[in-house]
């Protein structure tokens, strides 16, 4: 077996936040590769729009460092369990990875999980405590955690022997003892270096795995990935073998290899290299593509099943169609299929209905910002409330378990189990730091975590901080009685009106401002009461001239409650629906009139009075 001392394939994991794309910049920055006066700023492989917006990686993406010759290619991955999908993607194209362990928060659930996944490649492990710059961290304890999860995990002897390195990303250095003054990031990348495998090489017939997708809109699709066994140049003839065998000749256009964040056009890139090429009209991620001298596939990336489905419909408001760019049924149902080819662990199924389409994700966010990319596409459709999978296993209905871990204070410790015991959670761990420091471990069934997240947030005011990981199946536990009040449901078409609003809030808390349009069945509003009660927003006060529907001097209104996408999403019942278009996050009533739900309620009483 040959060996390439030139390059190392390293993929950067950990819990979300421990500071992954933080360390990719420093090495970057550190590395040249960039010009002396060019302006990169912070987290640059974060680089698509909802990622910066959210301050979270989404994607996984390639980069490359060269150093002292050798040529680092980096994948930086996403932390957060929703989009772990990525991580199983991509971790099979290295030969080592940085674990990345925060120095105050430890081993969290999805460091866990990704240890897990490594270990299972083979790949050889570099343990970077980060954050080290922080006031209060307690790395001894860090480390001692961080030697248990080995010991867990670990399935040989060679897995236990992590080369462990002490960095400040954020800060640029990394450091091979504590207590050493660090001056950059280099002694991270000389133990990339001497720990870190080279790749083995093959030589032979050229075979490559695509991991990943790409769009140009003049090379058309490229395919990603690296190369197992010899060659690939421009021109060649290759085949793409598929998920049902199907082999296609294609030739290839073009060949580049990464550096910094730029892909550079060569002529021709070896086995061990992590390469995009062109020229490959229908390749998906997961084919082989191979010389057709010998037609072998790789093994196929595996990735987990989606927890959570809710259906995107075509718009059914009486607003439908005002302010979206697609909105058929076409439209919609071709951008769900084609997000299937990048978006691994996503599923999308037809329904019964020909305008209704089930989409089974990760979890809220995995499929919320798939809502909200979708939506500033210029797309508008309706979402239901996501609900957990369940499935039948040896005759048994089962659902969806998660561990849940919340980092919080005494003092919301009661509040938090109360609402989670409703929830059907069960509090498995919970250990206090002796300063107030307060860790609860729960498992907990998905659909009871479906709307906590805000209420958590609300119930602590933002000050604790909640982490959730997929456990497995479990025999279903039962329907959890729904915790949330009432709604406000306008009873008109119209124009939110001050008067009408005023009227409004002494039932309970508004959504909108005055001046927004309203139809029958649009949710205005929530109260703590069981039913819900219509209003009427557009109604206008009679008595006077002011006839304005922005300003009425003599009431002042409370602020309305404006949910985010994923507020709205967490929020609804399974009776109601979020309208999403480009400028607008609508909540409405699934039956707009008050005369359709009253029947429904009465017809569903019926229905329970029959006997079985
Ligand atoms: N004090 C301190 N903060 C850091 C350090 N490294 C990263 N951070 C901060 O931690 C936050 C998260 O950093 P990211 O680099 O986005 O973390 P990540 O692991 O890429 O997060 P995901 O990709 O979303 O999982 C940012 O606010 C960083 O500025 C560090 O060494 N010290
Ligand atoms: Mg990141």
């Amino acid at each position: 077996m040959k060996y390439r001392n030139d390059i190392r394939n390293i993929a950067i994991i950990a819990h979300v936040d421990h500071g992954k794309t933080t360390l990719v910049d420093a090495m970057l920055k550190q590395s040249k590769v960039f010009r002396d006066n060019q302006v990169v700023g912070e987290l640059i492989m974060d680089s698509n729009a909802l990622e910066r917006e959210k301050g979270i990686t989404i994607m996984a993406k390639n980069t490359a460092v060269l150093y002292k010759g050798v040529k680092i290619n980096i994948i930086d991955t996403p932390g957060h369990a929703d989009f772990s999908g990525e991580v199983e993607r991509v971790i099979s194209m290295a030969d080592g990875c940085l674990l990345l362990v925060d120095s105050i928060e430890g081993p969290m659930p999805q460091t866990k999980f990704v240890l897990r996944q490594a270990m299972a490649k083979g790949l050889k492990s570099i343990v970077v405590i980060n954050k080290i710059d922080r006031d209060n961290s307690r790395i001894a304890e860090v480390i001692r955690l961080t030697q248990d999860l080995f010991l867990e995990l670990a399935t040989s002897a060679d897995q236990l022997d992590f080369q462990l390195l002490y960095a400040s990303a954020r800060e640029g250095i990394a450091v091979t003892e504590l207590g050493m003054k660090g001056k950059d990031i280099f002694p991270l990348l000389d133990c990339i270096l001497e720990k870190v495998p080279p790749p083995q090489i093959k030589s032979g017939p050229s075979q490559m795995l695509v991991s990943n997708l790409d769009y140009d809109s003049h090379k058309g699709r490229i395919a990603i990935g690296r190369i197992w066994r010899g060659r690939i140049a421009p021109r060649d003839s290759v085949a793409v073998i598929s998920s049902d065998g199907t082999v296609t000749h294609y030739e290839i256009g073009e060949v580049f290899t990464y550096l910094g964040l730029k892909r550079l056009k060569v002529e021709a890139a070896e086995a061990g290299d992590i390469v995009a090429v062109t020229g490959l009209e229908k390749v998906s991620i997961g084919d082989t593509i191979a010389s057709l001298d010998l037609l072998e596939a790789l093994p196929r990336i595996e990735i987990g099943e989606p927890t959570i489905e809710m259906t995107f419909g075509v718009n059914t408001s009486p607003f439908s169609g005002r302010e979206g760019r697609f909105c058929t049924t076409r439209q919609l149902r071709a951008r769900l299929y084609k997000e299937l080819e990048t978006n691994l662990s996503l599923r999308v199924q037809d329904t019964d209905s020909p305008d209704t389409f089930l989409v089974k994700g990760r979890g809220e966010l995995h499929l919320a910002v798939l809502i909200e990319t979708m939506r500033r596409e210029g797309y508008e459709f309706e979402v239901s409330r996501p609900e957990a999978i369940t499935k039948i296993v040896n005759g048994n209905l089962v659902e969806p378990m998660e561990a849940l871990t919340i980092d919080t204070k005494g003092k919301y410790v009661g509040v938090l189990t109360e609402m989670l015991s409703k929830r059907q959670a069960q509090l498995t761990d919970m250990r206090n730091d002796g300063h107030d420091n307060i860790r609860l471990e729960f498992h907990i069934p998905t659909k009871g975590l479906i709307g906590f997240r805000s209420a958590f947030l609300t119930a602590t005011r933002g000050d604790s901080i909640m982490n959730t990981i997929f456990l497995g199946y479990e025999p279903w536990r039962g329907e959890i009685v729904t915790t949330r009040g009432s709604v406000l449901v306008a009873l008109e078409q119209g124009i939110a009106v001050t008067y009408g609003l005023n009227n409004a809030q002494e039932r309970g808390d508004t959504f909108i401002e005055p001046g927004t349009p309203v139809y029958e069945g649009m949710i205005v509003g929530m109260h703590t009461r069981l039913q819900d009660i219509p209003v009427n927003v557009c109604k206008e006060k009679k008595k006077t001239n002011i006839r304005s529907s922005t300003s009425d001097i003599a009431v002042k209104l409370t602020p309305p409650v404006i949910f985010s996408l994923e507020q709205a999403i967490d929020f609804i019942n399974n009776d109601e629906l979020v309208e999403v278009t480009p400028e607008n996050i609508r909540l409405r009533k699934k039956l707009l009139t008050h005369a359709q739900r009253l029947r429904n309620i009465s017809n569903s009483r019926q229905n329970t009075d029959l006997p079985p």
